[in-house]
């Protein structure tokens, strides 16, 4: 039998580490940590869709209407050639780098190097359409934006509190932690806007009005402060704005936040002191809260809640539980337009000096760049001339995708670098095969910021190259110094000299061992990482949603997840298992809702916003009246609203539709 080797999974974030034999390419869970011999059905099945005739295999480029293959080396030059004639012409800024979270840290590592190089900080990626509102609230509260504690202390809190988060379909493996943590006695409570698979796991499954979480989390901390539940001496001695939160909440009765949220307020009462009586607690959430223009004061209410009591160290964490495989590492690694290497501003000037003297030159761009989202104006507007994409599929997961895809078509350059002909390839005028996550070696970082080693299983198919050697042929065409690398791990080792804990730590270590956690394990044990060391609790009030419900557009349409799906379907519509497993998607709807239009189980219907209408089969119940919950992995993006929050993030979970019976049979 031939020597398994240890792969990242290329799927959530959580981060499994998964054994793929390399002569039958089959996959065994790895019984180490983070996943303790558990896989979900996608990390199972994960080298299905890299062994997909759909893969490209040679550099292709556009002939008018026809693409043909060319050699990598032309592929190459006639790239770098139009970037530099395009900055030439209108400057650095006229292009702009999308980076990729399904890709190692070393790739995301060399794509900003490279953009930054280049001289924009028009480099950018998904964690823009996702956790990006709660790394701002947690930098101004906590002081640093990432998740604060390991998966394992889940096992030893009072409470679990899922809020806008459905873990039992998007982090599977994390489902094992919160039953064993039931299971030592934890309470769990979540808060959904419809009855989720995790709330069949819940103590309480509180369903909330879309878009009112501020209201209820203000309405908890009411009755905690009320009821002199809260956590004096922590919030005296490692906190500050304490009585800007308590004149906030004054108003936010249970009997007010009813009116708002829907949740009765006895029970508000209830989970508001179970919640402070548990004595430690976990807070995790996901897109439920981040994808509202509200995400950034979403996040601050509910870490307040956890500050109020104390809840981090020793006695309890904040989980922002990351969604891509390696959408922390992108970001660790500088792959965002606001900030550098570590989550580090731009104006840092100390930093920034030393990277670019790491880097062989005086000094990087300070203005910060365009986020993802704000691309497709600047496009518009003739300000981005173009776009160099690495693994990143925006003509599907961007709000109102009509008008990004008419931005795509505008552009004097498009390169698409991708393991498929996706739909954002289709508009490209270049297309680079990339080879997929275990035909190479390369690092990631899971969403408890965990880097883990993922080894190459097998040789690259076809002319594909892995992204690093494309990224390294880029960099060398454009002229720019620090791209002579001889090997990948060289890459690596220039990434740990950017971060002081991992000076001395080896990349031999990252290989063999379980990982090492960057900057450590647990945050904030005893002082928080702001200038004071204190948390900088801030007030919140409501705020609501961009598009209204209205009588020509009566219903709420929100997006969500299902377990066999992964975001815009280009891996998981490939991969056979889960094909087979995962049936036709469905709308939810509410079954009273339905009646009155005379809508039945599994009839056709037309769901319409201002941006456009897509059709589908309707399933009935799981949603309360009023709201319609559509996958968001085919084309709810034609829907969605484009407004954005502080962050840069777009309502994904807020548009007002109205559906329309088709029929049973189209
Ligand atoms: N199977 C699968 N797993 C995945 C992914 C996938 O596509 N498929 N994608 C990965 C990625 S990139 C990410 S970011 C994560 C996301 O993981 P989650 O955050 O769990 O994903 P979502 O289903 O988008 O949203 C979570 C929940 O928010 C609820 N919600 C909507 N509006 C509101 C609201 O106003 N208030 C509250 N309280 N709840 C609301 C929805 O009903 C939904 O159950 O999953 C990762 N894992
Ligand atoms: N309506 C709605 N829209 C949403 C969301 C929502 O909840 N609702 N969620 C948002 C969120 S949280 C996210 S994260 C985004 C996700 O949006 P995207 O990141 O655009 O979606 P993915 O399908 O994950 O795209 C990843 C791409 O990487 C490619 N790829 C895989 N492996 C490799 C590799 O090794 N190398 C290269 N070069 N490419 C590779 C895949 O083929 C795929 O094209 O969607 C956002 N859009
Ligand atoms: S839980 Fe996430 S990381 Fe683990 S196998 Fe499933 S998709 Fe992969
Ligand atoms: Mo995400």
């Amino acid at each position: 039998m031939s020597e398994l080797k240890t792969v990242v999974c290329p799927y959530c974030g959580f981060g499994c580490r998964l054994l793929v034999d390399p002569r039958t390419m089959r996959v065994k869970p790895y019984k180490g940590e983070p996943n303790r011999g558990k896989l979900c059905p996608k990390g199972l099945h994960a080298t299905e869709f890299v062994l997909s005739g759909d893969r490209l295999k040679r550099p292709l480029r556009r002939e008018g209407v026809r693409i043909r293959p060319i050699s990598w080396g032309q592929a190459i030059d006639e790239i770098a050639n139009r970037l530099l004639e395009i900055r030439e012409l209108y400057g650095p800024d006229a292009v702009a780098f999308i980076a990729s979270s399904k890709v190692s840290n070393e790739e995301n590592y060399l794509l900003q190097k490279i953009a930054r190089l280049f001289g924009t900080n028009n480099i950018d990626n998904c964690a823009r359409l996702c956790h990006e509102a709660s790394v701002h609230a947690l930098k101004m509260v906590v002081g640093a934006g990432t998740q604060t504690n390991p998966y394992e202390d889940l096992e030893r809190f009072g409470v679990i509190l899922i809020w806008g988060y459905n873990p039992a379909e998007t982090h599977p493996v994390v489902m094992d932690y919160i039953s064993r943590a039931k299971k030592n006695g934890a309470k769990i409570i979540v808060v959904d806007v419809r009855e989720t698979t995790s709330m069949a796991f819940a103590d309480y499954g509180l369903v909330i009005k879309p878009g009112t979480d501020i209201a209820l989390a203000n309405a908890m901390m009411h009755v905690i402060i009320r009821e002199e539940l809260y956590d004096d001496e922590f919030i005296r001695t490692r906190t500050t704005g304490f009585s800007e939160i308590r004149m906030a909440v004054r108003k936010y009765t249970p009997e007010y936040a009813e009116k708002v949220t829907g949740i009765p307020g006895e029970t508000i009462r209830k989970v508001a002191r179970e919640f402070a009586l548990a004595g430690s607690g976990a807070i995790m959430w996901g897109m439920g809260l981040t994808q509202h223009v509200s995400g950034v004061e979403n996040v601050l209410a509910v870490i307040d809640l956890a500050l109020l009591l104390g809840y981090i160290g020793e006695r309890g964490g904040l989980y922002p539980m990351r969604g891509q495989n390696n959408v922390q590492g992108a970001a660790y690694m500088g792959a965002l337009s606001e900030f550098l290497p570590g989550y580090v501003p731009l104006t840092d000037e100390r930093f920034r000096k030393r990277v670019a003297k790491i880097w062989g030159v005086e000094d990087l761009p300070t203005e910060r760049g365009l986020y993802l989202t704000e691309l497709w104006e600047a496009i518009e507007n003739g300000d981005v001339r173009a776009l160099y994409i690495v693994g990143e599929n925006p003509a599907v997961s961007e709000a109102n995708f009509a008008r990004v895809r008419e931005a795509l078509r505008k552009l004097d350059l498009l390169v698409v670098q991708d393991i498929f002909m996706t739909r954002t390839a289709r508009y490209a005028h270049y297309i680079l095969p990339a080879s997929a996550f275990c035909e190479k070696d390369g690092s990631y970082m899971n969403s408890e910021r965990r880097i883990q080693w993922s080894h190459k299983v097998c040789e690259p198919l076809g002319d594909s190259k892995p992204d690093w050697e494309i990224l390294t042929m880029l960099g060398r065409a454009l002229g720019l110094p620090g791209f002579d690398y001889a090997s990948l791990e060289e890459i690596t080792a220039e990434y740990f000299r950017l971060f002081p804990e991992l000076e001395d730590r080896s990349v031999e270590e990252l290989k063999t061992g379980e990982g090492i956690f960057l900057p450590r394990k647990r945050l904030h044990t005893w002082e928080f990482s702001t200038p004071d060391g204190k948390a900088r609790l801030i007030a919140v009030e409501r705020i609501s949603p961009w598009e209204k419900p209205d009588s020509e557009y009566p219903f709420i349409l929100t997006t969500v997840r299902l377990i066999s799906h992964y975001n815009t379907g280009e891996m998981t519509l490939r991969s056979p298992s889960l094909v087979r497993f995962m049936g036709e998607p469905k709308v939810f709807m509410n079954t009273m809702d339905a009646r009155k239009l005379g809508i039945d189980d599994g009839d056709w219907v037309e769901i319409e916003t201002r941006r456009g209408r897509v059709r589908m089969r309707v399933k009935l119940g799981k949603v309360p009246p009023g709201v319609v919950a559509v996958p968001f992995h085919f084309k709810a993006n034609r829907l969605t609203s484009e407004a954005l929050n502080k962050a840069g993030t777009p309502e994904f979970k807020f548009s007002a539709c109205r559906v329309r019976k088709l029929g049973n049979n189209l």
